[in-house]
């Protein structure tokens, strides 16, 4: 039903025409005509969003708002007009410093509602050069912020796409369901073809509903972590008190050792334990609860790893633990708990670290954590590029078969 209303001068004239309806969805236009805050096609400015500026300390780039005619190459052609004159925004190529550098674009305050919301919007992300290193765009993500009762910003991830997707416009959606006030997010991250890589978002929409991720593969699965600035739900849980699992900064990281996933300087977790003579100290680092699907009986766990330091007496293994039904503790490894995956670095070239594949199957019939457990007395691992993907694999390297005591 369409309502018009006559206003005070009685001069004016209102006519509709061309009335369509087409299957999906759409930001509401004209942006004025809006009715709740999200929505946006860029046409006019950014509806609200925002770019928190570099001194916040969250980023280092911008989103910018942008035509095709401005003169990126791509894309052709913004996603609402069809034309190079219509806007979009785009991650910042302008005073890049590096790989794995990032910048989010943030909501205006959304209420929270117990009904369940989807966001859907059209991205972009071409990656025209690829060298023998292969794909390295970056990454297109989407998080909510939230504050927690004990006013802690709370990040959760809800979509995130790696790497070139073709010289189109694709079609994104996720559910965004949260009960409290929230800041929906989009970031972009920069991985080492940034050079001559394309990342635009274009007509972000907001509406009622529930909705599967699109495409799939920007599913969230739980465990799974590139370790960009944060281990995604990954724990430190070491008993010693002088070694740990931690993220590798500028300052602090083994052997110069980049990134797995960008080839940034940093962006991976690793323990180094040196100089305790003969004692060896462990490190532990524990994965969320991984929930049993009915669809599949097991699960591909695949990493990357490298070793360093002097290789004898340096391990790192693997545990799996069921977790008990409703229980959120995290149990400690007990005398029957045996490594999945063990691997000792006096097998490895260890004096010029460099990342190495890894894999395991593992029983997800249960509910489950699983177990990174490192030992040295002078040495160390680093890890990154955490997956999971449904179904067996065979364990890499072959070294890493666990020795049956
Ligand atoms: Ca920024
Ligand atoms: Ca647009
Ligand atoms: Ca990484």
């Amino acid at each position: 039903m369409f309502e018009g209303e006559v206003g005070r001068n009685s001069l004016g004239n209102i006519a509709i025409d061309d009335i369509s309806m087409a299957p999906g969805v759409c930001p509401t236009a004209p942006q004025v005509a809006a009715t709740g805050p999200g929505d946006c096609a860029f046409e006019d400015d950014e509806c609200g969003w925002s770019n928190p500026e570099r001194v916040e300390g969250v980023d280092e780039l911008n989103w910018q708002r942008s035509a095709a005619q401005d003169g990126g190459r791509f894309p052709l052609a913004d996603h609402t007009t069809g034309t190079d004159l219509g806007f979009f925004i785009q991650l910042s190529r302008d005073n890049i410093q590096k790989a794995g550098d990032r910048a989010f674009f943030v909501s205006r305050e959304l209420n929270g509602t117990v009904l369940p919301k989807c966001l859907s919007f059209w991205f972009y992300m071409y990656e025209p050069i690829v060298d023998n290193t292969g794909p390295n765009l970056g990454k297109l993500a989407v998080w909510t912020r939230t504050i927690d009762k004990h006013d802690n910003l709370v990040m959760t991830p809800v979509w995130r796409l790696h790497n070139g997707q073709g010289p189109t416009w694709s079609y994104a959606q996720t559910e965004i369901t949260t009960q409290t006030n929230h800041q929906v997010i989009i970031e972009g991250v920069w991985g080492n073809n940034r050079a001559s890589g394309f990342i635009s978002v274009d007509d972000v929409t907001i509406y009622e509903g529930v909705c599967a991720t699109i495409p799939a593969p920007a599913e969230i699965v739980t465990g799974e972590c590139t370790f960009d600035r944060d281990s995604c739900g990954w724990t430190n849980s070491s008993n010693g008190e002088s070694f740990d699992w931690r993220m590798a900064t500028l300052t602090k990281r083994p052997a110069n050792l980049p990134d797995k996933t960008y080839g940034a300087p940093v962006g991976y977790a690793y323990f180094d334990i040196f100089n305790t003579g003969s004692r060896s100290d462990q490190v532990r680092m524990i994965s969320p609860v991984i929930k049993t699907t009915s669809q599949e009986d097991n699960l591909c766990f695949s990493f990357s790893y490298a070793a360093f330091g002097a290789g004898e007496s340096t391990l790192l293994k693997i545990f799996r633990k069921e977790v008990s039904k409703g229980s959120d503790e995290i149990e400690a490894l007990g005398d029957n708990d045996f490594p999945i995956w063990e691997l000792n670095a006096a097998d490895l070239e260890t004096a010029r670290p460099d990342w190495e594949p890894a894999q395991v199957s593992i029983d997800s019939r249960k509910d489950i954590r699983l177990y990174i457990v490192g030992k040295a007395s002078n040495g160390g691992f680093a890890i990154d590029q955490i997956t999971l993907s449904k179904g067996t694999c065979r364990i890499r390297p072959e070294e890493a078969v666990p020795k049956k005591n």
